[in-house]
């Protein structure tokens, strides 16, 4: 389609849609021409890329996410249909303005932070491989809640986010499927002496399917993410009078449970868990049933990725539908279930590792439970005698009446994988040793990573321009190409026309904040970045504790020789995580003391940024100088939002943490701002258990100093909650070695404002961090997934013309 095309054609669709003309039609409706414009032209590829694998019998990968976070489609499916420079200047003739548009549409935010992001820009990056791939997930009927502030306090509000409708995806009632819930289950043999399941009473729900196209960068593959959404059967209605009967099911897709660390486990939360996979893994092997092949070479043609354990009971569901469907012996389904499944672990945090009492497995799931329970009987009975009974207790998989659902994962699996290098390390080292001994060759590393496109080239148009005219076009197909920037560090056109791309970026930022809080700021001062989960680990207190020493130093000396700073947070907090809200309510507090105080004046500025998610990163991100990546080191499983600052060329204050350790080893320790405890280190610390805060804090006056604000009335309004917080840091220990690490801190911000005083290096470091950005594309993590893990390849694109 050429732009003359495109012009008649987008008319002609808001006239048959609307009845309109472009001059009456409001924003959403054009929005929704455009869209619909986009899905009917890219549907064509999207059944011939189905068509191609099925005909191809390609092995295809399915990827179990219990979150999806794709944030807003127009603009990366315009881009990846290769069509977003013929629209942008098409509608511009018509009088539109894209960006307009593209407000319209909410943002799609079933998923909390990072796991479910990072399993976004992996859908992107398999479809733009040409690699044949599925997402699946649950189409929740509100995702993550929007986040307001009352009187500094975080309060949440619904995500209606379907309210206007979706028009990406396509609801498949024929694809739908039966799942069934609670009840109780027992086996007898059938007339052919097989044995089989008896279910009595629980529940059947239908599992209905909506697709949505995950459209490749420019190759013509379209693939698919299937999120599925409960319904009663029609044949069961009579069964579901009362509104009360119909809400306990509608509920089972209706919220995504806002934590990004699972407390303890709801039962709700395990019925979603069942539904989805249950639903994902019937699907599948309906469809491999139509391939006509034996069941016994499935996995030549099927892998399933668990992502994180929320899906983990993909395991058992696969040899449930092996066994007792299927009629397979338990061995031979079990060798089957091995090879297909995968397992990455995000976290080592413990309490996040998930756990299920067996009593309500047993009710919500019984067959499943009970194979659970085989699958345990036999590791038991297959390790006896080959490794020591403690390490056999302590790896089993049911322990202390609640099932391991990491261990099941691993057990039932090829391979298992960390996030970030430091990460897999520690899991074979520390987390999961246990496991190592018993399975060295499962484990492997695969580095995060992130969609290039959408961070790049869709968020920062500025700065693409300026790489563009520097180094050719190559590296919005090629990342590795970004290295050509390292020619030009000494190149002062260049080195200023990317300050120049930053300060335009930063400009608009300032707009936004000033709009959104009523807070000038000066788009010449630092504007330093942490935008993340709201997490006691993440460590926004130790942020906040070095901005109120700035604060403190310029109250002493209003004329302190330091650049001015805006500091900007994003970040929401579990809506029961009651020390992150109070952190919340105390950074909003400071902001406000610090923001009005008429001696700061321009020197200093907090800004927390109301409701996080994926549209405000991408506004934040294109104008960030400096990147905060400050988890206590050993807890941040990777981090994506470091590697997204970085492309942007950001320069990273880190402890050497996730994938931090990394982007150190790809820019070189000149380029970035180490500090910080190491995880060698905070692993002595519990070992010699001889971490001490309280020293801490009587040796040093200024920590002191700086922690006092929190209770001598310096922050107004924060009474309870800075108890709360000076108590965690010197009544309890400071869990997380916050002021273990603050001083070192300093001196690393203080090296950061030295680094800012001379434009022209500050410049050749940001260059330096755009340049080695590269090697984090998710569309190479993906690839060592499809050649290491998933034994998947690409079709050749076919063509179009
Ligand atoms: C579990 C049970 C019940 C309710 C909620 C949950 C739950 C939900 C989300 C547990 C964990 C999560 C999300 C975890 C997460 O986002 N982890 C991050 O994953 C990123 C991608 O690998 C890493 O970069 C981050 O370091 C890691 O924190």
């Amino acid at each position: 389609m050429n732009k003359t095309e495109f012009k008649q054609s987008f008319s002609q669709r808001l006239a048959e849609k609307f009845a309109m003309g472009v001059a009456d039609a409001s924003p959403n409706e054009l929005y929704q021409t455009l869209g619909s414009l986009m899905t009917s032209t890219y549907s064509q590829d999207w059944q011939q890329t189905w068509t191609d694998y099925r005909e191809a019998e390609q092995k295809q990968v399915y990827y179990f996410s219990i979150e999806f976070l794709p944030g807003k489609l127009l603009k990366s499916n315009l881009l990846n249909m290769g069509w977003l420079d013929m629209v942008t200047e098409g509608l511009a003739e018509l009088g539109i303005n894209l960006d307009d548009l593209a407000e319209v549409e909410p943002d799609m935010a079933l998923g909390n932070g990072g796991l479910g992001r990072l399993a976004s820009c992996f859908m992107d990056s398999i479809a733009s491989m040409g690699l044949p791939g599925n997402g699946n997930g649950i189409r929740y009927e509100y995702g993550l809640f929007k986040q307001h502030f009352v009187d500094n306090y975080q309060v949440e509000l619904p995500d209606k986010w379907l309210q206007k409708g979706n028009l990406w995806e396509i609801r498949k009632e024929s694809k739908a499927v039966d799942v069934r819930l609670g009840g109780k289950v027992f086996m007898s043999d059938n007339d052919s002496g097989n044995l089989i399941p008896n279910y009595q009473g629980g529940v059947v729900l239908r599992a209905v399917p909506y697709d949505t196209g995950m459209v490749g960068y420019q190759n013509a593959i379209v693939n698919t993410m299937r999120l599925w959404s409960v319904e009663i059967p029609p044949e069961e209605e009579e069964n579901y009078r009362s509104i009360e009967d119909r809400r306990t099911v509608e509920d089972l897709t209706s919220v995504l449970y806002p934590d990004d660390t699972s407390e303890d486990g709801r039962k709700l939360r395990l019925s979603q868990e069942y539904f989805f996979v249950s639903a994902g893994v019937q699907s599948i092997l309906r469809y491999y049933k139509q391939l006509n092949r034996s069941i016994d070479t499935i996995n030549r043609f099927i892998a399933i990725h668990i992502n994180d354990t929320h899906p983990a009971m993909c395991v058992a569901e696969f040899m449930r539908l092996l066994v007792d469907d299927e009629q397979l012996s338990w061995e031979r389904a079990w060798n089957l279930t091995k090879e297909v499944m995968s397992y990455t672990n995000h976290t080592i945090m413990a309490e996040a590792l998930e756990k299920w009492p067996i009593s309500m497995m047993g009710s919500v799931c019984p067959r499943i439970y009970q194979i659970i329970e085989e699958i345990d009987r036999r590791f038991v009975e297959e390790m006896t005698g080959v490794h020591d009974f403690d390490l056999i207790q302590r790896t089993r998989i049911i322990q202390d009446g609640q099932v391991h659902m990491a261990h099941l994962a691993i057990i039932g699996s090829h391979s298992t994988n960390g996030v970030a290098k430091l990460h897999s390390d520690l899991l074979k080292s520390v987390v999961l040793h246990d496991f190592y001994l018993l399975y060295p060759t499962r484990f492997n590393n695969k580095t995060n990573g992130i969609a290039m496109r959408r961070w790049s080239q869709l968020a920062n148009p500025a700065l693409s321009n300026v790489l563009d005219k520097t180094i050719g076009h190559l590296w919005r197909e090629q990342p590795n190409d970004l290295r050509l920037l390292l020619n030009y560090v000494e190149d002062d056109r260049v080195l200023a026309a990317l300050a120049e791309a930053k300060l335009e970026n930063k400009k608009h930022l300032s707009t936004y904040i000033h709009e959104h809080c009523g807070i000038k700021v000066n788009p010449q001062a630092i504007f330093d970045v942490q935008i993340k989960r709201l997490h006691a680990y993440k460590r926004q207190l130790l942020n906040l504790l070095h901005i109120m020493k700035l604060y403190l130093d310029l109250k002493e000396n209003p004329d302190l020789p330091m650049e001015p700073r805006v500091f900007i947070f994003g970040a929401k907090a579990a809506p029961s995580y009651h020390y992150a809200k109070s952190i919340i309510k105390v950074i909003n507090e400071a902001a406000n003391l610090i923001n009005h105080d008429p001696m700061i004046k321009d020197k200093l500025k907090v800004i927390f940024l109301e409701n996080y998610n994926v549209s405000l990163a991408e506004r934040i991100i294109p104008a960030a100088d400096v990147s905060e990546q400050i988890s206590l080191a050993s807890k941040e499983a990777s981090g994506t939002s470091n590697m997204k600052l970085m492309l942007n060329g950001a320069v990273t204050i880190a402890t050497l943490d996730g994938a931090n350790i990394e982007i150190r080893d790809a820019v070189g320790e000149e380029n970035i701002a180490i500090f910080g405890l190491t995880e060698t280190e905070v692993y002595q610390y519990y070992e010699n258990k001889n971490y001490s805060s309280l020293s801490i804090y009587q040796d040093s006056p200024i920590v002191q100093r700086v922690v006092k604000t929190l209770i001598d009335g310096t922050i107004p309004n924060i009474v309870a909650e800075g108890y709360e917080i000076f108590d965690s840091l010197i009544k309890y220990n400071d869990e997380f070695f916050v002021l273990r690490d603050f001083e070192d801190y300093c001196l690393a911000q203080e090296s950061v404002n030295k680094a800012y005083q001379n434009k022209r290096h500050w410049s050749q470091i940001s260059l330096r961090n755009i340049a080695h950005a590269g090697r984090f594309s998710s569309d190479d993590t993906v690839q060592r997934y499809a050649e290491d893990i998933w034994q998947i390849e690409p079709v050749f694109a076919h063509k179009n013309d």
